[in-house]
């Protein structure tokens, strides 16, 4: 993809290349020093395989570094789509924020550089992708129970429960202006898919469906009420963009990357996003097999995993709020000088975020299928017919989910349902 820049940028702003980023780097003494030897020795190359930014990893004789660049306009796209810098500063402070809290399910960051809108971070190695390892049929023992604890310990610590009314409001204030990324996900996720959308694109044999979710007034209604909420329902700081490319794994180690989507949202916005793309992960397993059924057992870990993940993810918010005290900074809700949280208000806190967690799944799976950005899960597969049925599936489950979201109460009654499909 060509990534030289034609469009006004702030001044001091530059797209840095493989050749212009030891350079840029040596000014820092602190980052030559964790480089260590001299910048002529750095080894530089650009990985960045993700929608937006640009990724380069530096290897130096004492250690490597990971340094994320916005560009001004989407990559994936081109120049002709604009899309500000500030996500970097977005980016960075949720990644402060996470850090608070779940230190050990992020990236360390070192530097940030506003007028690059760029942060230097540790490269995490030898990890990789979720999502590729989901591909290759790697089975991670612990991803589901820290995604769960990570989901946890954000989401608790940055809500009502958690932080006085005052300071939240400040930080929604603080993530407020993250709009243009929430647009993209407010057109991309909620509308694009329902309507025939310039961008959006669908594999062969997909067409009936495509037209049919177009002209299903239900569906869309289903859809838009889970629009509203990712509105209105400023309830935690959520990642954004918590799909399985955003989550970094070894078998014992796990991290969230990239939420340059953050802002104060619905909790189940990034449990559904995870939840929604193990679905697809689950869905396209037949695609991956070189022999018939040789991925059944591997399709049956996948689903299993977001049984595993909702109750590392519940267990850990119940315990949380069952230990609230009154040293905390003391959220305003269920404040002990009123009542402390007992477990049937706990219940009925799950029981919501699970119902939109449900919702937003389904939505997350459609605008993976049949909108602009498709999931690597699918579009690896190389047979189209077989990929069209694969996709077929998990839209049916995505549309099942969306409109009827109350027949499925547990992880187990989804994981029952999604099987049968
Ligand atoms: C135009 S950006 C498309 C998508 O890439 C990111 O990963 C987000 O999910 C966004 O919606
Ligand atoms: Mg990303």
């Amino acid at each position: 993809m060509n990534i030289a820049i034609k469009l006004t940028s702030p001044k001091g702003y530059r797209a840095l290349v493989p050749e212009t980023v030891s350079d840029y780097l040596a000014s820092s003494r602190d980052l030559a020093t964790r480089l260590g030897g001299k910048p002529k020795e750095w080894q530089v190359r650009e990985v960045g395989d993700g929608n937006l930014n640009l990724v380069f990893i530096i290897e130096g004789p004492a250690s490597s570094l990971c340094l994320k660049q916005a560009l001004p306009y989407v990559r994936l796209v081109g120049e002709s789509w604009p899309l500000p810098l500030s996500r970097a500063w977005f980016e960075h402070l949720a990644l402060t924020e996470e850090a608070k809290y779940a230190p050990r399910f992020v990236p360390a960051t070192h530097y940030y550089d506003d007028t690059m809108a760029l942060t230097v971070m540790e490269y995490l190695t030898p990890h990789i992708i979720l999502r590729k390892g989901l591909i290759q049929g790697i089975k991670y023992p612990l991803v589901a129970k820290h995604l769960g604890e990570f989901l946890a310990l954000t989401l608790y610590h940055t809500s009502d429960l958690f932080l006085p009314a005052e300071i939240k409001k400040k930080k929604i204030a603080d993530f407020a202006d993250n709009t243009a990324m929430c647009k993209i996900s407010e057109d991309l996720i909620f509308d694009e898919p329902y309507f025939k959308a310039p961008m959006n694109r669908h594999s062969v044999g997909l067409d009936e469906v495509s037209v049919s979710f177009q002209n299903d007034a239900d569906l869309k209604d289903a859809v838009q009420e889970m629009k509203w909420r990712f509105l209105n329902h400023a309830e935690a700081m959520i990642h954004g963009d918590l799909h399985t490319g955003s989550v970094m794994v070894t078998e014992n180690d796990t991290r969230a990357i990239d939420p340059e989507f953050a802002f104060f949202g619905p909790m189940g916005f990034d449990i559904g996003a995870i939840i929604g793309n193990f679905l697809l992960a689950y869905f396209s397993q037949p695609g991956h097999a070189k022999k018939s059924g040789e991925r059944e057992a591997y399709a049956d870990w996948i689903l299993a995993q977001i049984p595993v993940l909702w109750q590392s993810f519940s267990v850990l918010f119940a315990d949380l709020c069952q230990q609230r005290t009154s040293q905390e900074p003391g959220g305003h809700v269920y404040a002990p000088r009123v009542l402390a949280m007992r477990e049937k208000a706990i219940k009925q806190r799950l029981d919501a975020i699970w119902s939109d967690t449900l919702g937003f799944a389904g939505a997350k799976i459609i605008r993976r299928t049949l909108g602009l950005a498709h999931v690597e899960d699918m579009e690896s597969i190389e047979d189209l017919k077989l990929r069209a049925s694969c996709e077929r599936k998990a839209l049916l489950f995505a549309k099942e989910l969306l409109l009827n979201r109350e027949n499925y109460t547990t992880p187990s009654t989804l994981v029952d349902a999604a099987r049968l499909k």
